[in-house]
């Protein structure tokens, strides 16, 4: 399978070893993990295994697979048209040497990684898509998708607003738009009223799935870590979303009865951080696990892989197609993303996610070179910070080089805040 979809046999081993290396050290050495996790376990172990014969299967009965980079491009429109949908960040540094031929070496490292997983062939979600959308929202992804878009076969470019003005909303729709029409021109077939409601109704389902793990994480002490809970927000852009949104409500069963127990992952009282920033996509486990090693529980993340990404679900009343279009801008619209100027919503949601887990403090996690998020720490740690939220801020790559610079500052803050 791995040759018929063009990787690098070498390369793919190398990047496999170094994945089941790192997820046996963090996520197997913790303790009082709920049984529920079993699931998201087998998950990661078949990510490049199962999951994919499964989306080749797929695509064998007439399904097309869509990759996207960002929580900007509806699912619900990609299940209407009867595709599937998966997610192509990147969380690992890899082939940094053929990337640097190719991007200045002060890109962030999502850009990066995901170059660096194209350029050494490792990665079958993106081998296996139909189609691959880029969308404009930072300088680095805008820029780097035209010479992306050159290096694949398969491209379709969303523009993206960058305020919330009523103009910008009808770009929004204008693009959604566009994008229904090349699913369709893809399928060969119209998206109807009835595909339009199913798609919106399961990824709103998964949705709230996510919403009661994230209120579960409010409880203390909390009945998960929040490794566990970015593994299975990680998780959420690749596997079957039916499937994934029973998984993740019977672990919400069995975590509802550990908080009536009042049983959790930690000790009662342990520190309690939100995390928030720029999104770790999977393997990024680096800063959570330093966090957690200190004892301190990560009880939400304020990031496009996690609460700013779910958060929302899409008003499927409407009766026709354009009014669930409409819905569907209205949903998406609402996300917060730094590349948006003014951005104060996110200062609020962050306080309100703060407020709402009892967190002690706000660790903001920034990637290197990340201009739109980097920058809006500033005002993020002021405007906590005038709350009485104490905030770290963080900048790193996916390098293990700062580990020990990064162990030292997180035990700093959990030594203050506890
Ligand atoms: S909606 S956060 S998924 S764009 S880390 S590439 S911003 S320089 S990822 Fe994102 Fe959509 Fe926004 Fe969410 Fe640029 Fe920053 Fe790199 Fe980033």
């Amino acid at each position: 399978m791995w040759t018929d979809l063009g990787l690098n046999l070498d390369n793919h081993d190398a990047l496999l070893e170094n994945l089941g290396g790192a997820y046996q050290s963090i996520f197997m050495s913790q303790e009082h993990r709920p049984e529920g996790m079993g699931y998201f376990d087998f998950v990661m172990s078949e990510a490049h295994g199962l999951r994919i014969q499964e989306l080749r299967d797929e695509q064998e009965a007439g399904r097309k697979i869509i990759g996207s980079f960002c929580v900007f491009v509806p699912e619900e429109l990609v299940l209407a048209a009867g595709c599937t949908s998966v997610g192509l960040c990147a969380g690992a540094d890899f082939a940094q040497e053929e990337v640097e031929k190719v991007l200045p070496r002060n890109t962030c490292s999502l850009i990066k990684s995901f170059f660096g997983f194209k350029l050494g062939k490792v990665c079958p979600y993106m081998e296996v898509s139909d189609l691959i959308v880029g969308e404009n929202t930072c300088d680095g992804k805008k820029k780097s998708f035209e010479i992306f878009s050159q290096m694949v076969p398969n491209f379709f470019q969303m523009d993206l607003p960058q305020n919330k003005a009523p103009m910008a909303r009808k770009l929004l729709k204008h693009e959604y738009e566009a994008f229904i029409a090349k699913l369709e021109e893809m399928t060969g077939k119209r998206i109807g009223l009835e595909d339009l409601k199913q798609g919106i109704s399961t990824v709103n389902a998964k949705r709230n799935a996510l919403a009661r793990l994230s209120k579960l994480r409010m409880a203390n002490p909390s009945p998960i870590s929040g490794l566990d809970a970015l593994l299975i927000n990680q998780i959420a852009f690749l596997d079957n979303p039916v499937r994934f949104t029973e998984k993740v409500n019977v672990l919400c069963d069995e975590l509802e009865l550990l908080v009536k127990e009042n049983k959790g992952v930690k000790v009662e009282n342990a520190p309690r951080v939100v995390i928030s920033g720029c999104p770790m996509a999977i393997p990024n486990w680096k800063v959570p696990a330093v966090i957690e090693a200190t004892g301190a529980v990560i009880v939400g993340e304020e990031s496009c892989i996690g609460e700013r990404g779910q958060r929302n679900t899409t008003d499927a009343s409407a009766d026709t197609i354009d009014g669930l279009i409409d819905a569907v801008v209205d949903r998406y619209f609402k996300i917060d993303c730094a590349v948006f100027t003014p951005n104060q919503e996110r200062v609020e949601h962050i306080k309100e996610m703060a407020k709402n887990t009892n967190a002690d403090g706000v660790i903001h996690y920034g990637l290197q070179f990340c201009q739109p998020y980097i920058m809006e720490s500033f005002s993020v740690e002021k405007t906590l910070e005038k709350d009485g939220v104490s905030v770290l801020r963080l900048e790193t790559d996916y390098s293990q080089e700062d580990m020990g610079q990064l162990s030292t500052r997180v035990e700093a803050f959990v030594e203050i805040i506890k």
